[in-house]
């Protein structure tokens, strides 16, 4: 059997955290033969409820979690992780306004930065799911200068499958038939769900989404603002914020990552951007990507249509504004 991959878990004993250590836990992520060593840092706190989880998870009797180190210390966290699931963030409470959970979190993403760069593997894949994703991927990759940028990434993936989910249902055939949804831009109001490139198989043929529904006002309104405002949503229902599907959605994302994309199907993660499709550069960008060899490459050439350009330069401007005020805050 291959030697244990080092993998934390930040905010460990949060909800999310809760259902995504027993995903990966079981194999689903890393593959059935790759043991793993789970690091779970919370801050000091939460350390009593960390050792319930602790204790779940070995009574979970799981066949490849070979170690688990719960810990308040970012050097015990990060030393020799191979992949790094930052879940753990600070929320945002009654009366807060943005700029003080980006101004609380990009703090957090400094430090985190810092503690990869001088104990991760230097090939560590990062994902980012605590919010502001985007730009506190974008400040931990600035602290950990000796990792290459790409392996910087922010998490899109669960409104990709909200994206997929609600195509599928408006179609009426299972979800797996749908594929290569996008996400463009920034995990916040401003993300564009685009399903001007989705396909739907059916009876083994690809059609265009946009020929099998044949309601372009659809798409373009009910489609978009469902799939941005499903957080809120869930959380007007349950009275907490998304937690399984985002488990679920952090675990494909790192288990695409690691293994590769289907051929034909690509994915949408928040990447470092070049640029592409006049996205603004050197900001994290969620672009739809394939994977080989644990490489991501962002589709190219696919149709802008007008509709599409407007709500990609606003995204696009949401992100370069979030950049700014970060570096502000910690540069201040
Ligand atoms: P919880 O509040 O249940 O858990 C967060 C955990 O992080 C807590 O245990 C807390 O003590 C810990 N924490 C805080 N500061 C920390 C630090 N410096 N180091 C380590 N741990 C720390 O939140 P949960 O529902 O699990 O959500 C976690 C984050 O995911 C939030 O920022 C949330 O906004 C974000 N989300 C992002 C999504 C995405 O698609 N990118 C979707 C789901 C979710 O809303």
């Amino acid at each position: 059997m291959a030697e244990p991959l080092r993998v934390v878990v930040t905010g460990a004993a949060g909800q999310i955290a809760y259902s995504l250590l027993y995903i990966v836990a079981k194999g689903d992520v890393f593959g059935p033969n790759q043991p793993i060593i789970l690091h779970l840092l919370d801050i000091p706190p939460m350390m009593g409820v960390l050792e319930g989880v602790v204790m779940e998870l070995a009574d979970c009797a799981l066949p490849l979690l070979h170690g688990v180190v719960p810990t308040d210390d970012p050097a015990v966290a990060f030393k020799d992780v191979t992949a790094a699931f930052l879940v753990g963030a600070m929320p945002r409470k009654q009366g807060m306004e943005r700029k003080d959970l980006l101004s609380a979190n990009v703090k957090i993403f400094k430090v985190q930065g810092e503690a990869l760069d001088k104990y991760a593997k230097k090939d560590v894949k990062v994902l980012v799911v605590g919010n502001p994703a985007n730009t506190n991927a974008l400040i931990c990759s600035r602290y950990a200068p000796s990792i290459p940028k790409e392996n910087f990434t922010a998490m899109t993936r669960l409104d990709q499958n909200r994206a997929q989910a609600q195509i599928a249902a408006k179609l009426g055939v299972p979800v797996r038939q749908v594929s290569n949804l996008i996400i463009w831009g920034n995990h916040s109001s401003t993300q564009f769900p685009d399903a001007s490139h989705a396909l739907v198989n059916i009876n083994g043929a690809n059609t265009a989404v946009v020929e099998a529904i044949k309601d372009a006002a659809w798409l373009n309104s009910v489609f978009v603002e469902t799939v941005q405002k499903r957080g809120a949503a869930v959380i007007n229902a349950r009275k907490m914020s998304s937690a399984m599907s985002a488990a679920k959605a952090a675990s494909d994302h790192m288990r695409d990552w690691f293994l590769g994309t289907e051929d034909g199907r690509f994915v949408s993660m928040g990447v470092i951007s070049d640029g592409s499709y006049c996205a603004p550069k050197d900001v994290i960008f969620s672009f739809p990507v394939t994977i080989k060899c644990g490489k991501w490459k962002i589709v190219q050439e696919l149709g802008i249509t007008d509709f599409a350009r407007k709500l990609l330069d606003a995204t696009g401007k949401e992100l370069e504004e979030e950049r700014q005020e970060a570096i502000q805050i910690i540069e201040a």
